[in-house]
């Protein structure tokens, strides 16, 4: 699979990559077609003749890296980054800068396939195009508003003009809907960023609007390792009650859709790496809670945040590690252990789909005959949860249309019982550098797998005991305590 773009420069259009995950289905749609319209008619096409082209993807797979063709315009050539489920915003060079043009609209992104939800986006997605520079550059950015309300792009993390920093109000008048604003200034220091509006923000982030920035340095850097394959998502959450399809915005910690890039698993791409390769992985958080990001089979280190690399003494290793609202965190580790391995937030509630909240505890209650009675009136009837909810992963109820099953996703083995922030890490010896292609499920080694023990069968576990009067009845001194005392903890 041709996993690299073409030489295509950055002034053709319609911008189209090389899809790396054939295997997910990939629809295409017009996207917001009826809103955009309307609101694009108010944008002065004459006006944006000048401005460079307004790049569009319609796709929610997972576009192959990047490299400008040509001359880069400035620095050393870099391995580019790939972001999952998302793309690299191409650039013109134009009087000395790189320029851009982001365009906020309301998009539909295909969060899982069958799973479509109204967004505001830039360029056709959520999150918008991933823009990806090297230290030192001068860059222009066109940003058109064809949303209802109006907007403006903070570019979290940059050293810029203050007058650049595109908080609304504050640094710059507000881009209202058909207007295009141009921010420019140079990429200072290398690392890992990201943009979203500050304006109007808790509808605008809970819709969706976000993207991340990468800038490479422009030399080789002591603190910046060369690696072989460079990631990058951000975390993000959207509560969409199941059967709708448009996120609620007044949300503030019930969320119930949990994504990398505003994908779901099983429908975000696979890490891949070959094996002894050096991986980096740059994750930023949007969302309004902290993700604790773990990944299986090997410890990495944190090299660099949004504040800039990580001096080599304040590292140390690990497997997990806990991303706040608003931070960046760039991880890197070796990938020599061959095999398909977890990559999720450890927030379980974070790893379900909607079903999944706001589901009654059923462990242990016995519905032995209610059921059978039941299922005379209503065969489909069934009880969730009684023996814990791993049968949700198998089953076949029926959901509202357009809604994300609680647990989901299929193994080599059966269902993994996942859904949301949630991906795999694949490790292989036989993968091609720079082949980013989905090499499908790990082998196992015979004789390295855990498997059953033959041997007597285990007595099945019968329902608790009620506990006995001998052991509950306490001297009533004991039992009570002042009120104060039983607050205290
Ligand atoms: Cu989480």
């Amino acid at each position: 699979m041709d996993t690299t773009h073409g030489p295509m420069g950055p002034l053709e259009t319609p911008f189209r990559n090389t899809d790396m995950n054939p295997s997910f289905n990939r629809r295409h749609f017009l996207a917001g077609s009826a809103a955009t319209a309307v609101a694009a008619s108010s944008v002065n096409a004459a006006g944006l003749a000048a401005l460079p082209d307004m790049a569009q993807r319609d796709s929610a797979d997972t576009a192959g890296p990047w490299t400008p063709p040509g001359v880069t315009g400035a620095g050393r050539p870099y391995n580019p980054v790939v972001t999952l489920n998302g793309w690299t915003a191409p650039w013109r060079m134009k009087d000395g800068a790189k320029e851009f043009h982001l365009v906020a609209e309301p998009v539909v992104r295909e969060m899982a396939p069958g799973f479509l939800v109204n967004m505001w986006g830039y360029n056709g997605q959520s999150p918008g195009p991933t823009i990806e520079v090297v230290e030192g550059d001068r860059v222009r950015i066109f940003v058109t508003n064809r949303l209802p309300e109006h907007t403006t792009i903070h570019w979290h993390g940059q050293r810029l003009p203050n007058g650049m920093d595109g908080v609304g109000g504050l640094n710059q008048p507000q881009i209202a809907p058909g207007k295009t604003f141009v921010y420019e200034f140079v990429a200072r220091r290398p690392g890992t960023f990201m943009y979203h509006p500050h304006a109007d923000e808790m509808v605008q982030m809970a819709m969706g609007m976000m993207g991340l920035w990468i800038t490479h340095p422009r030399q080789k850097h002591p603190l910046i390792e060369d690696v072989q394959r460079d990631y990058a998502f951000l975390l993000n959450a959207f509560d969409v009650e199941p059967g709708s399809r448009t996120p609620r915005i007044n949300t503030m910690l019930d969320f119930n859709i949990w994504g990398f890039n505003s994908r779901v698993f099983p429908a975000i791409s696979p890490l891949v790496a070959r094996l002894g390769e050096r991986v980096r992985v740059r994750v930023g958080n949007l969302t309004m809670t902290n993700h604790p990001v773990h990944i299986h089979g090997i410890e990495f280190e944190v090299t660099g945040t949004d504040g800039g690399p990580t001096p080599k003494g304040a590292r140390w290793p690990e497997v997990t590690t806990d991303i706040a609202v608003g931070q960046m965190r760039q991880i890197e580790f070796i990938a020599d252990e061959p095999g398909d391995w977890a990559l999720h937030c450890h927030k379980s509630h974070h790893t379900m789909g909607a079903m999944g909240h706001g589901v009654p505890t059923m462990i242990g209650v016995d519905h032995r005959g209610l059921v059978g009675g039941l299922q005379r009136a209503a065969p489909d009837y069934m009880v969730m949860g009684e023996r814990g909810m791993a049968d949700m992963g198998d089953m076949e109820m029926e959901l509202p249309a357009n809604t994300f099953p609680m647990m989901t996703g299929r193994g080599p083995y059966g269902p993994i019982e996942m859904g949301g922030m949630f991906t795999l890490l694949k490790v292989r010896a036989d993968q091609k550098a720079g082949d980013y292609g989905d090499p499908g499920w790990y082998a196992q080694p015979p004789g390295s797998q855990a498997r059953e023990v033959q041997g007597p069968p285990d007595p099945a576990p019968s329902s608790p005991t009620p506990p006995s009067s001998a052991t509950t009845s306490q001297p009533a001194a004991s039992a009570r305590k002042p009120a104060a005392q039983r607050h205290a903890h």
